[in-house]
């Protein structure tokens, strides 16, 4: 297929145009290009430009937001051919709005943006109990866990889903990021957390060196 121009791919998503995007990932399929170089060479620096334009102040959460929709169209392509092809995901992350909390923009887009940067999603939704999280960390025996929160009140939920882990003999196997407006790093390290960031794409880097520190 000689008018393929893979680099279109990159710009689809960059530009968060989602039917270009799939678009381009179908003929690029058709054409056997292999799906992990789309993700790892285009689709994965692709959202890393949009996450670095997102940190500078260069775009904003709507871009972000449109971005992300074009790689989910991307992913929704790829997706089949890559769990046939069993790549190894980055890491498993389960992510969760917590107890009392359903705001869920924020959870979505972090979870968009690790598996835009190859980590595993066990998305187990809002309002999320101890108990819930107990039960799918056991199930899914991720190496992360994300937990959003976006109201003051439920703040203390998260607390509540650490300690929760601890009583259960589950923390240790599992590292623990935390974030939403009304979160701070001092509010992370009180609770015991393992990482705090305030955006989207810092997760992901916040999510690699957490992978890391475990290695
Ligand atoms: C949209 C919205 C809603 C929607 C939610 C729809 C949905 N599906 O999510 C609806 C209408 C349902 C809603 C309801 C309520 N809301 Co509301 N809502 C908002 C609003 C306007 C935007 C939130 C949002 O989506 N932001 C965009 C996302 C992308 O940002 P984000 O969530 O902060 O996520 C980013 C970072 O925080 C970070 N992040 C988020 N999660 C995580 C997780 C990890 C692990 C990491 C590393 C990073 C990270 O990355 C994200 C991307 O950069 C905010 C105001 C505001 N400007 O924030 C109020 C706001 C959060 N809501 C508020 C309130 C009070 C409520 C209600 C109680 C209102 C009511 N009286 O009913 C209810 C509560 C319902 C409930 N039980 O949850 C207050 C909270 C006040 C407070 N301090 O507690 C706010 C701040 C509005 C205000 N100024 O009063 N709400």
């Amino acid at each position: 297929m000689p008018d393929l121009d893979l680099d279109q791919l990159y710009f689809a998503i960059v530009d968060g145009n989602a039917k270009a995007a799939a678009a381009v990932t179908q003929e690029a399929v058709a054409a056997d290009v292999d799906p992990q170089l789309l993700l790892t060479d285009y689709m994965i620096p692709a959202m890393d430009e949009v996450g670095a334009k997102f940190e500078a102040n260069e775009c904003f959460v709507p871009e972000l937001l449109i971005s992300a929709r074009a790689m989910k169209a991307s992913m929704e392509v790829i997706r089949p051919l890559l769990l046939g092809k069993a790549v190894e995901p980055a890491g498993r992350v389960v992510v969760a709005t917590v107890q009392g909390d359903l705001h869920d923009i924020g959870k979505n887009l972090v979870a968009t943006m690790l598996e835009g940067g190859g980590f595993q999603i066990v998305d187990i939704g809002t309002d999320v109990s101890p108990d819930k999280l107990a039960d799918a960390v056991a199930t899914h025996q991720p190496q992360l866990i994300a937990l959003s929160a976006l109201l003051t009140t439920t703040l203390p939920s998260m607390k509540r889903m650490i300690d929760r882990l601890a009583a259960d003999g589950l923390r240790g196997g599992v590292k623990v990021m935390i974030g939403g407006a009304p979160v701070t790093q001092d509010f992370a390290d009180e609770i015991g957390a393992d990482g705090y960031s305030d955006n989207a794409a810092g997760a992901v880097n916040l999510a690699r060196q957490l992978m890391a520190a475990a290695a």
